[in-house]
């Protein structure tokens, strides 16, 4: 069953994007009393912390370097490789299954891991082919994506992620070889278990040392997902032109399955005016490494790895949160840990919009994540760029439960967008304390 077709695509397999409300919650004014918290429904995505990512890419080196230097398909590096993937799957609570084929006469291993719970008649999948090139270790291609997208699974994991849609994620073999791993999966699952996939997300190569960011636009729900995300952080993209079928969303787009991914590029040239907007170096490879032995934990730029790897887990949480036809929104959004002094002074964090024309919507969507031991101390404020407060949430001293997370529905048609907006939070009891964790703006 393909998720309902938004009114203004063609027909054809669409995902839907997940709403960031399950029900409309009443715009909110300056009156507190007009606001309340929308049903959580879509969970900001934590923040993926590079060290972890970085520490699977370190595994695979040291397996490459165990077994023959490489992690090339019907090589023991191979194998070892998904052992190392599948012990740190089942050790946080995921269904996983591995699914063998053969090619050129050996053995190959496609992993699965189902997180359990949500609707599987909407599952959303990432993916990432773990298999390298016979020549070298293969940590950006394609390290970098089965690394992300494992630590994105295991955020689902540490969150205990409770997702409307039913996610799973998958690593293929063999797809050096010609994407032979993703499409013995994709052919052998029945026509029903195939309509049950609403969006297959693909990752390869996504740390490039030299990099660019190159989004997919294969289906448009998925592909604005990545591009409102990039645009949050003030990052431009571009749309990945290598041409279709080099990777493994090929396999999953042939059969009809909504697609999308990111990518930072391989043995093209950056241009100059990619090195203008990305930085790096203008006429060199975006990995000069491709498919070659120096392919190793050396050959990763930190920042396209870290950026990439939160943006997959944006992805995965908002893809999977609900069902909705609304076109997905621009979030600008600030991590940025900001402590509450307890009974003490209101404080502050920031997102700068820029870029857009007249005035915030109505339905301005504002994603809280406070972590506090006693919500009821909180008084939280959106404040816009001209100083105007919009009450979010006043103090309930008896309210002693953790934590404000939650999307709130502010009617800032008066306000010009662009701007430094604020999240204003005041403690204003005795005793228990927190800080803000994450906050976002989805225009
Ligand atoms: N075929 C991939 C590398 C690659 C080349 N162009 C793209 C575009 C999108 C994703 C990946 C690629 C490989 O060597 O694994
Ligand atoms: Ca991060
Ligand atoms: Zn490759
Ligand atoms: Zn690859």
């Amino acid at each position: 069953m393909k998720l309902s077709v938004p009114r203004r695509v063609p027909a054809v397999a669409v995902f839907a994007l997940a709403g960031l409300l399950a029900t409309a919650a009443p715009a909110a004014s300056a009156d507190p009393a007009d606001v309340r918290p929308a049903p959580v429904s879509a969970l900001a995505a934590p923040d993926i912390p590079l060290a972890n990512v970085k520490a699977h890419l370190d595994r695979f080196q040291s397996i490459a370097g165990s077994n023959g230097g490489n992690r090339a398909h019907g090589r023991p590096g191979y194998k070892a490789s998904i052992d190392y993937v599948k012990a740190q799957l089942d050790a946080a609570g995921f269904t996983t299954s591995v699914q063998q084929f053969t090619y050129n006469g050996t053995t190959g291993y496609n992993l699965t891991a189902d997180w359990p719970g949500g609707d599987v008649n909407q599952t959303v999948m990432a993916g990432a082919h773990l298999d390298s090139v016979s020549s070298g270790a293969g940590i950006n291609d394609n390290g970098s994506g089965s690394a992300a997208v494992l630590e994105a699974a295991l955020a689902v994991s540490r969150a205990q992620l409770q997702p409307t849609k039913h996610l799973r994620f998958g690593w293929w073999g063999a797809e050096e070889l010609g994407l032979v791993g993703s499409r013995y999966y994709v052919n052998n699952l029945s026509g029903t278990e195939r309509s049950r996939i609403a969006g297959y997300l693909n990752f390869d190569m996504i740390g490039s040392p030299n990099p660019g960011y190159f989004v997919y636009d294969d289906d448009p729900v998925i592909e604005q997902t990545f591009k409102g995300y990039f645009a949050g952080l003030g990052v431009p993209t571009e749309i990945e032109t290598e041409g279709d079928g080099r990777s493994d969303h090929a396999s999953f787009k042939n059969v009809g399955i909504p697609v999308g991914g990111l990518f930072t590029g391989a043995s093209r040239t950056k241009t100059s005016a990619q090195a203008q907007k990305w930085g790096g170096t203008a006429g060199q490879a975006f990995d000069r490494c491709y498919h070659s032995s120096c392919d190793t934990t050396a050959n990763i730029n930190d920042t396209a790895l870290d950026r990439n790897s939160d943006a997959i887990a944006h992805a995965i949480w908002t893809l999977s949160a609900g069902d909705t036809t609304e076109p997905p929104g621009d979030v600008y959004e600030n991590t940025t840990d900001v402590a509450v002094p307890d009974a003490g002074a209101a404080v502050t964090s920031t997102v700068t919009v820029s870029g857009r024309s007249g005035n915030a919507p109505a339905a301005l969507k504002v994603g809280v994540d406070i972590k506090h031991t006693w919500r009821g101390d909180l008084v939280v404020d959106l404040v816009a760029p001209d100083g105007t407060a919009y009450r979010l949430k006043s103090s309930s001293g008896s309210d002693s439960a953790d934590n404000v997370i939650a999307t709130y529905t502010v009617d800032a048609s008066a306000e010009t967008a662009n701007g430094a907006w604020k999240l204003r939070v005041q403690d204003v009891a005795r005793y228990d304390t927190g800080y803000i964790d994450s906050w976002k703006l989805t225009f």
